[in-house]
Parts: structure tokens; sequence; C-alpha cells
């Protein structure tokens, strides 16, 4: 199996995460900047984005969620979604929302406009983040030890996202909650392998 990821995609971060506390051997994952258009991540997925897989045959398999999906048919144990499932679902939602909120900032930031997050719909982006957060420290997922569930997956790649993009604002909050969830599972070999960094 190949990995089409790179250093800082929350996305790639979730599906990584997941194929490594699936036991999927992660010595395969190549590193690509997907707004070069570069010709191995084109040739798999014309969206040209990351996290893109191909199977042992070739066929390619994009979207974190999806990825998560038929991960968790492909190799159902360790499941991902061992807890209550309405909740897990429910608060990785949140995470993911907040996520894309995120992914949609820095995005425009880069490639549009230096001060989209100032903008209207930037506003709107930094109102998901702030309350999305607000929500998930206030209702944290739980986390007993053992393979975390996506809620606490996707939880975590967002703080480590948010930190990374969005260190110094001054509309960041406190999370002490999460920060402590992240301290339980950050020395897992899929977290630790796959943190991110510009
Ligand atoms: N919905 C996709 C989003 C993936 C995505 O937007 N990845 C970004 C990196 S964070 C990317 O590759 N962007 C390149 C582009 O949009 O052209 C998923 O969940 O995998």
């Amino acid at each position: 199996m190949r990995i089409l990821t790179n250093t800082t995609s929350p996305y790639a971060r979730v599906a990584r995460i997941a194929l490594g506390e699936k036991g999927f051997d992660l010595s395969a994952t190549e590193i690509v900047n997907p707004w070069n258009d570069e010709p191995a991540l084109l040739e798999l997925n014309s969206a040209a984005r990351v996290p893109t897989l191909a199977t042992e045959e070739g066929l390619p398999i994009t979207e974190s969620l999806l990825i998560l999906l038929w991960l968790e048919r492909k190799r159902p144990e360790p499941s991902l979604l061992a807890g209550p499932l309405d909740r897990t679902i429910s608060l990785a939602g949140r995470a993911m929302g907040v996520i894309d909120a995120m992914a949609n900032i820095v995005t425009n930031r880069m490639q549009v406009d230096p001060n989209f997050g100032e903008h209207r719909v930037g506003l709107r982006r930094r109102r998901t983040i702030v309350e999305g957060f607000r929500a998930l420290e206030a209702d944290p997922p739980a986390y007993g030890g053992g393979t975390p569930d996506i809620a606490v997956i996707t939880a975590i790649v967002a703080l480590d996202y948010l930190r990374l993009r969005f260190a110094g604002e001054p509309w960041l909050e406190p999370l002490p909650r999460l920060d402590t969830l992240r301290a339980q599972v950050a020395a897992r070999p899929a977290f630790a392998a796959s943190e991110p960094y510009v």
C-alpha cells in the first residue's frame, strides 16, 4: 500500500493515525506537496489532495473519513468505533468541523488572501473553531487506554493543528482537558510518528 501525505494536513494525519492504530505498515508513506500538482498524486487523485492511498492493486482510496470507513471493514480489529457509537460519531463530527474551519482559513490565507481570517467568511470559520473547541473542552472524548476511537483521534489531530497553525492568536482559549487527553495518547507510535510540522 502507498500513502501520499504531507507533513501538516490534519486530514492526512487522521488517516495515518487510523492506519497505524490498525497495524498497517506505514513505511511506504510518501511526502508530497498537493499544491505542486505532483504527478504521483494527480495520477491517483484528480482532486490532488492528501491523504491519498493506493491499495496493493493500485486502486486509489481518498477522503479521510472514507478511508476510516474502508479501514473498519478491511481490518475490523482493533475497532476505532469501540465506544458508544452515537456519542463517538457526534464528537468526531464536531472535531472534523473544527478541522475543516481551520484548514479553510489556512488554505485561503496561503493561497488567496493573507487577511482571509479577518474577512466575513474567515470570521465565521474562526467562530466555528472557538465554539467547537469550547464544546470539546466542556465535554471531551473519554479515553480509557488502548486503541483510541475516532473521537479521540480527530480531537487530538484538531488540537495539534490549532497549535501548529494558530499559535499566538489572541482569541485562543486554554484547553486543559484536551491537553490532558493529548498527554494520554501522544506517545502512541501512530500519534508520535505523525506529529505535524511545517
Ligand atoms: N475532504 C478531504 C480534504 C483533504 C484536503 O483538503 N487536503 C488538503 C491538505 S490539508 C489538500 O490536499 N489540499 C490541496 C488542494 O485543495 O488542492 C479529506 O477529508 O481527506
